[in-house]
């Protein structure tokens, strides 16, 4: 299938609307779901200081005056630790790059590791890309700039290659509007005032990974997923049960934390968050797990939709 960008100019003459996925990848850490977040407005994706994050695609919807972006977050691309876990989530990010219109190819302004150049081969020949070289304000010699955009120019051909800092909303007018010249004309396909494909179960369990991700240390983090066994929304108020799954009985310690203050902590920022993005009180409650070798039970992993 030909994934040429159509013309701007519809028919009538008028300028046409555009509407389009674009999927955003690049290795674990970059900065994949900071940006999706600072592209919508709003904290769909989770985010944290340590690589694999995200394990799902998810989407975030953005529509303008001009435009709807339909961007698909991804796992960063696994090269380094082989689990079933991995596994999936790498074919996760293959099969979201099927279909798309362009692909935002996110690494780390100034640096192009082995893992970067894996993910580059990944991208499909006849896709447009737009490298975004992120986190630029961690850069202390900006001069490094030209020749690191020089360098990857002789890669492969690409769309537009920006600058940006996700955290800090730096470029993203730039980066959206390089993206939208690749989106083909087209009637929005979601209502305007959709923000995500995922429903309100699925972020709140998101929600509890993130600060677990947080506030834990290197170990429990990959330890760990969490099921919502019930949501029940009535009169304003959601109750929610979630099931944080650990591997082994001394990560449910760690995570429990002294009197299970902890996971207190956990649960109250998970909350907050949760009132926040649905607007309204939520009743939550966490329980902690022992379940061994969850992250290669293929059928618990297909339960929990890995
Ligand atoms: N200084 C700086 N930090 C950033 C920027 N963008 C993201 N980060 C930080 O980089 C870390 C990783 O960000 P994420 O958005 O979780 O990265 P990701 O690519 O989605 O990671 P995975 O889901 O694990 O693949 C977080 O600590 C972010 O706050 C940026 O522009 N500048
Ligand atoms: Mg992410």
């Amino acid at each position: 299938m030909s994934k040429q960008p159509r013309p701007d100019v519809a028919t009538t003459g008028e300028v046409a609307f555009r509407c389009g996925e674009v999927a955003i990848v690049g290795r674990p850490n970059v900065g994949k779901s900071t940006l999706m977040n600072a592209l919508v407005g709003a904290h769909i994706s989770i985010t944290s200081r340590k690589a694999q994050t995200t394990r799902h695609r998810l989407l975030g919807i953005l529509t303008t005056a001009q435009a709807q972006y339909v961007f698909v977050d991804t796992p960063g691309f696994q090269t380094e630790h082989h689990s079933v876990l991995n596994e999936r989530m790498n074919r996760t990010v293959r099969a979201s790059l099927n279909d798309v219109d362009a692909v935002v190819w996110v690494l780390e302004a100034g640096r192009l590791s082995a893992a970067d150049r894996t993910v580059l081969a990944l991208l499909p020949a006849d896709v447009p890309v737009i490298a975004a070289l992120n986190k630029v304000d961690r850069l202390t010699d900006r001069a490094r700039l030209l020749p690191f955009i020089a360098e990857l120019s002789s890669l492969r051909e690409f769309a537009a290659i920006v600058p940006i800092s996700a955290e800090k909303g730096w470029q993203l007018d730039t980066l959206l509007a390089e993206v939208g010249t690749q989106l083909p004309a087209g009637e929005a396909t979601r209502p305007d005032d959709e923000l995500t494909d995922r429903d309100e179960r699925f972020l709140a369990a998101e929600y509890i990974r993130e600060k677990i991700f947080r506030l834990l240390g290197q170990e429990v983090p990959y330890a760990t997923s969490v099921a919502i066994e019930s949501f029940e929304h009535k009169g304003g108020l959601r109750s929610i049960h979630a099931t944080v799954y650990v591997d082994k009985a001394s990560q449910r310690a760690m995570l429990l934390g002294a009197r299970g203050e902890r996971m207190k902590s956990i649960a109250a920022s998970a909350r907050r968050d949760m009132e926040k993005l649905f607007g309204g009180k939520v009743f939550l409650e966490v329980w902690v797990k022992v379940k061994s070798g969850w992250a290669t039970d293929r059928r618990l992993l297909d339960s929990l939709g890995y």
